[in-house]
């Protein structure tokens, strides 16, 4: 078992106000439940950055203006279905160049890997397994021209100052010259954005609850997923989606493993995730203080998102 799992789950659980952070959402269980919110309707992002990402190829490629072989290294990359795209226009233009996908869950590097050599046998792929962080600083040695890639608006789960945090590490381990492709996902209507966080069908509701079940699992605890329930607010202002799981009722539960007895007052509630919004002048702000410029921002046919080009 990871130490930090226990320790952050402890943490959070006996703080004043609870938390839980939503990294821990994607053991094997949850990473296959976002995929099934990836594929809902009414969850935009998804569609958005693969029309990106598909029609907008040749664009993305052009502004790079990097020799050949460069890097691709994609952080968090998940089922890479959307950067398929990216990488079949470069095979197809006899672009080359080294794919090095990043991600904390084993299952969905082999998953991708495999896909991947499938249907583009040819490309040159080098899978990691782990945390950006620490991959971050092995990458610096090497001296390829880089495309970072930070899609799908994974930086939402950070505060403003996290991100900061983040982006500025991305450019302490890059070289100069070297781009960061990020996808952020902008302010719209709350409405929209409302549906797809707090979908009908309760599957996100599913993706939050999967993690009491894992520390079930692997704290040996006795959460009574019935006992909880989930809620999601957007803050139109500041563009801010939060979650929670919410006690239901006055209740304890027992973490065994760590010997540790969690009490809940009924309605109190757990925050799980932060998914954060921006607007395009919010952008520009966070590139020049994290050390970039903002060459171009490729935005979906509906500019519900965009994939921003940094230049370090
Ligand atoms: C994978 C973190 C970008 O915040 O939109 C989807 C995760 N949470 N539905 C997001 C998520 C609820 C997603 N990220």
């Amino acid at each position: 078992m990871d130490y930090t799992f226990d320790k952050d789950i402890l943490d959070g659980l006996t703080a004043p106000k609870k938390h839980l952070s939503s990294k821990y959402f994607y053991d094997d269980a949850g990473s296959r439940i976002f995929q099934e919110i990836m594929h809902m309707q009414s969850y935009y992002l998804t569609d958005s950055e693969f029309e990106i990402l598909s029609l907008q190829a040749k664009q993305i490629v052009d502004a790079l203006e990097f020799n050949v072989p460069f890097n691709i290294i994609e952080f968090g990359a998940g089922d890479g279905f959307k950067t398929f795209k990216l990488l079949e226009y470069l095979e197809e233009n006899n672009i080359a160049f080294h794919y090095i996908p990043i991600d904390i869950s084993k299952e969905a590097i082999d998953m991708l890997t495999e896909k991947l050599k499938e249907r583009l046998p040819n490309v040159s792929i080098k899978p990691k397994i782990g945390d950006y962080f620490k991959m971050l600083k092995e990458l610096k040695q090497d001296t390829t021209p880089s495309l970072l890639l930070f899609l799908g608006s994974n930086i939402g789960n950070y505060s403003y100052d996290e991100a900061t945090e983040l982006l500025q590490l991305f450019n302490n381990n890059m070289k100069p010259k070297d781009k960061l492709l990020i996808g952020i996902d902008l302010k719209k209507n709350p409405i929209t954005i409302h549906n797809a966080y707090f979908d009908k069908d309760g599957i996100t509701k599913r993706f939050n609850l999967n993690l009491l079940l894992r520390i079930n699992r692997e704290l040996e605890a006795d959460f009574k997923i019935d006992d909880f329930d989930f809620y999601c607010h957007y803050n139109p202002t500041n563009g801010e989606v939060k979650s929670y799981i919410v006690s239901l009722k006055k209740q304890q539960v027992y973490l065994k493993k760590l010997d540790k007895m969690i009490s809940f007052s009924q309605n109190e509630l757990i925050w799980t995730e932060l998914s954060k919004k921006y607007n395009l002048i919010d952008i520009e702000d966070l590139a020049t203080k994290t050390g970039y410029s903002v060459a171009t921002n490729f935005l979906d046919c509906k500019h519900y998102f965009t994939d921003s080009l940094w230049v370090k």
